[in-house]
């Protein structure tokens, strides 16, 4: 689907939950209970359109914010897979409030736990992957570090896709490596691959395709 169908889709969604908002108040005058069960935090959907007459800011677009479970997989059922996306192309999901740029305030000091697939993983694991990356995010899976987590980005790109997991401190260690161990449990990732995490200065500045790594599990 290109990208002027994503965006579509995305607006199909903000119509489907106008829909829900009336389902709601005729379960409220059938004098039914309908409560949705609410995130521990709003989280905004981002995408990115490769389009070259602009620049890298312009081309993130905020789509939408969810802040209950029936609205996230509202958002997830109608919008395309990350798989079938235009290469070039990226979804971001954060915090509400952050946008997904190494220049926002919370982003600034912080880093990644980057995920590198091969070509291949786009048919077997991205969109498996991705979906499990939102779920750590959105069910609050890391306790008391959740708080570290700013959101995840995920690279649709020829070369090989990425998926990421933005934090919002590089310094603090153990929490970093907390997270790190535990994202690769809930992806099912071998002990063998070694995950890395790179603080934004240095994915910045990074001269050759890979920054160095701080932290390793
Ligand atoms: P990318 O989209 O994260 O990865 O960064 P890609 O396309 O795989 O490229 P590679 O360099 O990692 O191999 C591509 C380019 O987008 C970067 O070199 C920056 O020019 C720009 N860019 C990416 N990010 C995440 C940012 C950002 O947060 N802020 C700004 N200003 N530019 C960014």
């Amino acid at each position: 689907m290109d990208s002027k169908k994503v965006e579509d889709s995305v607006e199909k969604v903000v119509d489907d939950s106008l829909d829900g908002k009336e389902e709601e108040s005729e379960d409220k005058v059938a004098g039914e209970e309908y409560v949705k069960h609410p995130l521990q935090n709003a989280w905004t959907l981002w995408f990115f359109k490769n389009d070259r007459t602009k620049g890298w800011e312009e081309n993130q677009k905020e789509i939408i914010t969810v802040d209950t479970v029936e609205d996230f997989w509202s958002l997830y059922n109608h919008i395309e897979l990350a798989s079938r996306l235009t290469p070039g192309c990226d979804y971001s999901i954060f915090k509400k409030g952050i946008k997904p740029m190494w220049e926002d305030e919370h982003n600034r000091k912080g880093g990644r736990w980057l995920i590198n697939l091969d070509k291949k993983q786009r048919g077997s694991c991205l969109d498996d992957f991705w979906l499990e990356v939102m779920l750590c995010l959105i069910g609050d899976t890391f306790n008391q570090d959740s708080e570290l987590v700013n959101g995840a980005v995920v690279n649709i790109r020829n070369k090989g896709d990425k998926i990421a997991m933005w934090l919002c401190d590089s310094k603090q260690g153990e929490s970093i490596l907390k997270i790190g161990q535990k994202l690769k449990e809930r992806l099912g990732i071998d002990a063998k691959v070694k995950l890395g995490f790179e603080a934004h200065q240095d994915t910045m500045n990074k001269s050759g395709s890979t920054a160095k790594n701080k932290y390793v599990v």
